[in-house]
């Protein structure tokens, strides 16, 4: 059972300064638009419910950037850091978490189901593991209609355990699809540890069982999600299959913002804390001779900027209509 924080590493040498940058740009927008979600939600301004992505950035920045802009997104609940990777606008986002008509699904969606096409975000969705099936579903579209593109899944270690993963891989390696399964690791489904509540905690070892590769990739290391997922992405495109990659990390904040912690130890955190993947990725390029202190303040003053100016926008926009309540429904009565 692998509940320890990976080890840290070099910068690898196919990745140049400005790629190297652009990645920890985008896990501090992620960190940056979460706090103040977060801020947002104790001040009143979020309702419902607030899963937030903290600790967890380098799994969608790593992943999504081997991506084509083309290519499909499907995620769970805890979905704004795949988002604003897939290059969501932030200000639309915090919109959808006030419940503004400016807001990526017009302040109809909320925290848990963000929705873009516009970028290639497809959910979104709050059914644990139900969008596995959907990703299946979009991933056999592209293969029928004899393109090129791929599905990323992403999900987390409480979804392994119900049956629409089971039935997803499946068939998704039955028919060999053009699916990448990324299962984020982070050792807890609400408040009960995967040791409590898995027979099987090394996830990727699952693929197995639907003749499938599996991996186990350091989630806390931004270059290792990118380079994995880019092969297992590569595989897909050139119609060998899905993959199940196991991202292992550990989120920083509550399952919710309804949730305490109390389940959990300062002394399980600590290690976990120590490899926080936007302090250790920082710490890497500038050793790397990729950033200077100066830099690192520019761009984390750019991105507080950003994200000020997107609860501006939020703020500032108007409610939903009460016409909207029957417009985007599948039914009219
Ligand atoms: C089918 C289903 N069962 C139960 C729930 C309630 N629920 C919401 S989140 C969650 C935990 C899921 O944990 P995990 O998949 O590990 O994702 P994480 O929150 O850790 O990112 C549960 C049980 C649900 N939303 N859907
Ligand atoms: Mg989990």
């Amino acid at each position: 059972m692998a509940e320890t924080a990976p080890a840290a590493k070099g910068i690898p040498r196919d990745v140049d300064k400005a790629t190297a940058v652009d990645l920890l740009r985008q896990m501090l927008l992620i960190r940056t638009f979460e706090d103040k979600a977060a801020e947002m939600y104790a001040k009143g301004r979020v309702g419902g419910f607030l899963h937030l992505y903290n600790g967890e950035e380098a799994v969608a920045v790593g992943a999504i950037s081997g991506l084509r802009k083309d290519d499909l997104v499907v995620t769970h609940y805890r979905d704004h850091g795949h988002a604003l990777a897939k290059g969501s606008d932030p200000g639309r986002c915090m919109a959808e978490l006030f419940g503004r008509a400016t807001g990526i699904c017009k302040g109809k969606g909320g925290s848990m189901h963000f929705y873009d096409a516009s970028v290639g975000l497809l959910g979104g969705y709050a059914i644990v593991a139900g969008h596995l099936p959907l990703a299946a579903g979009l991933a056999f579209a592209f293969q029928y209609q004899g393109k090129d593109n791929v599905v990323l899944c992403f999900f987390g270690d409480g979804a392994t355990n119900i049956g629409d993963f089971h039935e997803a891989l499946n068939l998704a390696s039955l028919w060999k699809l053009p699916v990448v399964y990324i299962c984020e690791n982070n050792l807890y489904g609400m408040g009960t540890a995967l040791r409590k509540s898995s027979a099987l905690q090394e996830i990727h070892k699952k693929a197995a069982a639907y003749n499938m590769p599996g991996e186990q990739v350091d989630g806390m290391d931004v270059f290792a999600m990118r380079e994995a997922t880019a092969r297992a992405v590569a595989a897909a495109r050139a119609g060998e299959g899905p993959t199940l990659l196991e991202a292992l990390c550990y989120r920083f904040r509550g399952h919710s913002m309804a949730d305490p912690v109390l389940y959990r130890k300062k002394e399980e955190e600590a290690p976990w804390r120590a490899r926080d993947p936007i302090t250790t990725l920082r710490a890497r390029l500038e050793a790397g001779g990729f950033l200077s202190a100066q830099e690192y303040a520019a761009l984390e003053k750019k991105v507080t900027d950003q994200i000020e100016e997107a609860a501006r926008f939020a703020e500032q926009s108007p409610e939903p209509a009460p016409e909207e309540l029957y417009t985007d429904v599948y039914a009219s009565s």
